[in-house]
């Protein structure tokens, strides 16, 4: 192969990248991210803004990055544009300064749109390989994501090879991507370990550019340790599928799992495996966390289909080490794929995902603090939420020292409608919406997931908004908000204040 292509330096690949161009990434979460071109194209976008030249890319990835990606870039302000999601932190401030142009999108739609042609040309895909054939066959690394669709759309190719990553990674991606309506077929997934496509991505040799040579490892940050709450939060979801078994609503066989990122995931995830009266299970699922590795070594978590290996370094050279082991226990599909509606139904996902804030419909936030300052992004949970056999959102019932209620009479943005939420879980306790109507909701909302400090308040809300089919007040609804804007804390309002 390295006589095939062209080998360059970073800063080589970097230089063939223009202003204004749009670049599609390998990366889903900082696993299997392009890092060495990246950070050298920030350097560049450095000496440009420097020498009085702008200079800025749209970056297209499959979900979040790590530091050598959406960090280095964001702190050169080399991003104009954005999509789908991303979780850095000068990035972020960029994007609610009004500086970078995002768009949070459903992780399963972001290759279609692609296609369409809706987020303009892609001119590059920059994507990282543990091997490359002669003939242009290219063997991703820890996750798939968007790159197949990037590296059939892209008008160029550079491939940053991985040393970090072995070769051996061949055979643990199934790489799939529907045609197009009115040709699109049945996606032919009927159980979590079923493979349907390619174990490497096929492109034509003559659009790779060059090669960079690496030896890196993923940027995957390490979780916070659980704390009482996060993992109270875990008892309380654990119990809640256990009574679900025994009412005979869920198989004694379980149902495939899925999990957001975040503590939160990492803590519920940690209480399942421990739980003894939770049968060995499986996950369908966009995102492996360290968690799920022991699980797996112990046949807690009997298969794991994902789009990407979200490792800590320390256990993603256990994962490499044991490849024979993990080969037949993981599976890594394009997001396309992973988080496909069409599967999720059929196989009858249960979904957990985290929220910034319920409100007392059964409405989501899980994007947007106060309405307005973007967190991360929507990521896949709406793709698994709309079509899960069960939808469930946690979060601890209160941020910030307990000055922000995560429970409020009307979410001050929407991600995930009444339609969709069937259970909500706090450290409080668990809400089943299931077929209830929005009055029933908000008391099983207040009583079982409030904190008691809001409990009180939340039902004079209720005694305020009895009539009508929603429990909604326009001028109170949002009320809590704004006494938190103003005095900096939602506890004891006074409803008269804000009518
Ligand atoms: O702030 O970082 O300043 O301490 O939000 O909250 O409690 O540590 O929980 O790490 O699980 O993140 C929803 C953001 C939760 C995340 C969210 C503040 C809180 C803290 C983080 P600090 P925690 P987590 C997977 C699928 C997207 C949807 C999803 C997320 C910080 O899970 O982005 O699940 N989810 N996608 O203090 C003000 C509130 C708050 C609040 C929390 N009501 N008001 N601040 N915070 N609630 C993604 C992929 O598809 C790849």
């Amino acid at each position: 192969m390295l006589n095939t292509f062209p080998i360059l330096s970073a800063e080589e690949a970097a230089e063939l990248i223009q202003n204004d161009q749009t670049i599609g990434f390998s990366g889903f979460t900082p696993a299997g991210s392009a890092k060495a071109i990246p950070a050298a194209l920030a350097k560049k976008a450095l000496r440009e803004h420097q020498a009085g030249r702008p200079f800025k890319v749209g970056v297209l990835t499959g979900a979040s990055t790590g530091k050598s990606l959406d960090g280095a870039l964001a702190q050169a302000e080399a991003i104009s544009f954005r999509t789908p999601y991303q979780s850095d932190s000068t990035l972020r401030k960029q994007i609610n300064s009004g500086q970078v142009r995002f768009v949070d999108m459903h992780l399963s739609l972001l290759p279609q749109i692609a296609r369409y042609g809706f987020l303009g040309p892609v001119h590059w895909a920059v994507v990282e390989a543990a091997d490359i054939t002669a003939g242009g066959g290219i063997v991703l690394t820890t996750s798939v994501g968007a790159t197949n669709t990037y590296l059939n759309l892209a008008d160029k190719i550079l491939i940053e090879l991985n040393s970090k990553h072995p070769a051996s990674l061949l055979g643990m991606h199934d790489i799939f991507e529907p045609a197009d309506p009115p040709a699109r077929q049945e996606i032919p997934v009927y159980h979590v370990a079923d493979r349907i496509g390619s174990p490497i991505c096929l492109v034509d040799p003559k659009k790779i550019a060059g090669v960079v040579l690496t030896d890196l490892e993923d940027e995957c940050a390490p979780f916070d340790p659980s704390t009482p709450v996060t993992e109270q939060i875990g008892r309380n979801v654990a119990d809640f599928f256990i009574a679900e078994m025994k009412a005979g609503r869920i198989p004694p066989q379980f149902l495939p799992l899925q999990s957001g990122v975040g503590n939160i995931a990492n803590a519920v995830l940690g209480a399942l495996g421990a739980s003894k009266e939770i049968p060995n299970f499986e996950m369908y699922t966009e995102v492996l966390q360290d968690s799920v590795v022991p699980l797996l070594e112990s046949g807690r978590c009997s298969f794991a289909s994902t789009s990407a290996l979200t490792l800590s370094p320390e256990m993603m050279s256990h994962v490499t080490g044991n490849l024979n082991f993990f080969r037949h226990k993981i599976l890594m599909r394009p997001q396309e794929i992973s988080n496909h509606p069409e599967i999720v139904r059929r196989l009858g996902i249960v979904s957990m995902n985290t929220a910034i804030e319920v409100d007392l419909g059964g409405n989501v936030n899980s994007t947007h603090v106060m309405g307005k300052t973007m967190m991360n992004g929507i990521g896949g949970s709406g793709d698994f939420t709309r079509n899960a056999y069960i939808s469930m959102f946690s979060c601890p019932s209160t941020a910030k020292g307990g000055k922000i209620s995560a429970i409020v009479p009307l979410a001050s943005h929407m991600d995930h409608s009444e339609h969709s939420v069937q259970i909500v879980a706090t450290e409080q306790g668990i809400a089943d919406l299931r077929g209830k109507d929005p009055h029933e909701r908000a008391q099983l909302i207040i009583n079982n997931c409030a904190h008691p400090d809001y409990r009180e308040q939340l039902r004079d809300y209720l005694r305020l908004t009895k009539e009508g089919h929603e429990p909604l007040s326009l001028s109170l609804g949002l009320a809590m908000h704004r006494q938190f804007m103003r005095h900096g804390d939602m506890r004891n309002i006074n409803w008269e204040e804000y009518r």
